[in-house]
């Protein structure tokens, strides 16, 4: 059973990228329902008491008839727990250098690595999410489509970007590629070299 990740920082401190209502209503309403759904769900089955990582991982281990709820839920809860986690106000830099030039030898510099990442959340058509990820030690930008999780297809996952539009329509409207842009003020860089220290 998952509970709702308590944020680091209060529902108004990543303003004016991202405004306090969008957090409010992203958080504790959208997010907060993937969690109850998601219990609602596993409670009293033989999945009940693993963890998401793992389900997530494992897809065959979810009995068929909750099978695509699982999914759908399991992921809202882990792609938003994974996104919330690595925003912070005014951001922070990246400093691990395997990691620098491992992005500079892959995308040719930081700089080119974020107009990827724009570009992949602008092509992802309808809603979903984009990743950077690593795929066997090597730096990936992919897409998933609704709550799919690049953790069910073995990929080890640095940085996401919701690209659903609950999660920047209220300031942004249909300007996503202006919200793709500026959510890099708030990415916390060393959340994501943990994650990559980590794989
Ligand atoms: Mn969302």
């Amino acid at each position: 059973m998952e509970k709702l990740l308590d944020l680091k920082y209060d529902l108004a401190a990543l303003e004016p990228v991202i405004d306090k209502e969008t957090v409010d209503i992203h958080h504790n309403k959208h997010h907060n329902a993937y969690v109850t759904n998601f219990n609602g769900l596993i409670e009293g089955t033989d999945i009940q008491d693993k963890d998401i990582t793992s389900i997530l991982k494992d897809l065959s281990c979810i009995p068929q008839d909750i099978k695509q709820g699982v999914i759908n839920n399991g992921g809202g809860v882990w792609n938003h727990n994974f996104y919330f986690d690595q925003l912070i106000p005014g951001g922070k830099e990246l400093s691990n250098q395997e990691l620098i030039d491992l992005i500079n030898s892959t995308f040719g510099s930081f700089e080119e690595l974020k107009n990827q990442l724009v570009d992949g959340g602008m092509k992802r058509f309808g809603s979903g999410w984009i990743w950077l990820v690593l795929n066997n030690d090597k730096l990936e930008i992919v897409n998933t489509l609704n709550q799919d999780c690049p953790i069910s297809e073995g990929l080890v996952p640095l940085l996401t970007i919701d690209v659903w539009e609950h999660a920047y329509y209220l300031k942004y409207q249909n300007r996503r590629k202006e919200y793709l842009e500026s959510i890099f003020d708030i990415i916390d860089f060393e959340v994501v070299e943990q994650r990559y220290l980590n794989k």
